[in-house]
């Protein structure tokens, strides 16, 4: 028999909610547009034709209704990959985990998730106002350290030439888009390698009163050269989706809408009309 998953591992609120998501099995679709901002759900849950359900927790913000037909979830996350390992760990557990036995379920459940977020830009010719799929995703946080990701092929290639490009004391860990999502959504859209950062600021060479320990980041990621993708763009989300996307056996793709060039040092003014035109293509392409 299998041993039920303890309560004090997998926790379910009093209502039978899941703790940090505060949501219950069968109130989450199964094709899933991820944001970090919380606001940013219902500047693209009012395209809706009807919104079934609203939750939320934290930075956690859930909306499941319909587009077009299509039965749609859009949650936000909040920033970072630590917000990652408890977003994707409760909403594959919504899906593949018996909440009264508590064991996993024997038919597993693969979900479609693509996220809509902000990025910066480290290649000059990358402006801001670009529409980014990310066709890998390199994390530069330590969220890995903690699972058993298998590391192969071009990944990482990538993984060891940021390794030492920047002499960095372990070696990150990159993974490939769901090809599926990034033909199917990413078609019209620059593509490349995208850095998930532990931080905003130093950690993406920023610097405002401290210095960064790699002032140069953007220039020596920018200036790898390896196979068919360069490495574009930073953001703090990404890797860590792809990553654990990936164990848990989900289509994952992170679109990202470049509002800064780190380069030539431009902030772009309207992040909203540039975000609201890549939710718009979003919405279509899982309607159809
Ligand atoms: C930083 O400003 C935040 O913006 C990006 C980064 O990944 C980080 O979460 O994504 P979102 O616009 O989706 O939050
Ligand atoms: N989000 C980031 O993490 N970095 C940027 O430069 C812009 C958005």
């Amino acid at each position: 028999m299998i041993r039920p998953i303890p309560e004090s591992e997998l926790i379910i609120n009093p209502d039978g909610s899941i703790y940090h998501l505060n949501l219950k099995p069968g109130q989450v679709a199964d094709s899933i547009i991820t944001v970090g901002d919380p606001e940013r759900v219902e500047k693209i849950t009012r395209y809706f034709d009807t919104i079934d359900l609203k939750a939320h927790k934290r930075e956690f913000v859930t909306h499941t209704g319909w587009y077009k037909g299509k039965r749609l979830s859009v949650m936000s996350t909040g920033m970072g990959t630590d917000n990652i390992d408890i977003f994707l760990t409760e909403l594959d557990a919504l899906f593949n985990v018996d909440f009264s036995s508590r064991t996993p379920k024997s038919k597993h459940t693969s979900l479609e998730i693509v996220r809509v977020g902000t990025s910066g830009s480290m290649q000059e010719s990358i402006p801001a106002g670009t529409h980014l799929a990310s066709a890998y995703g390199l994390g530069l946080d330590s969220l890995m350290v903690y699972y058993h990701l298998p590391q192969h092929g071009m990944a990482s290639q990538l993984a060891a030439a940021v390794r030492e490009k920047l002499g960095l004391p372990y070696t990150p860990y990159c993974v490939q888009a769901s090809w599926k999502l990034l033909a199917r959504f990413g078609e019209s859209m620059q593509k490349g390698i995208t850095v998930t950062c532990p931080g905003f600021f130093g950690p993406q060479g920023r610097k405002v009163r401290l210095e960064p320990a790699f002032p140069e980041i953007f220039n020596l990621l920018g200036s790898i050269n390896l196979g068919e993708y360069a490495f574009t763009n930073f953001e703090m989300e990404t890797a860590g989706y792809y990553a654990l996307g990936k164990l848990l056996g989900h289509e994952v793709l992170s679109l990202n809408a470049i509002v800064a060039n780190r380069i030539n040092q431009t902030f772009i003014s309207d992040t909203e009309a540039i975000l609201d035109e890549m939710i718009l293509h979003t919405l279509e392409k899982f309607s159809l």
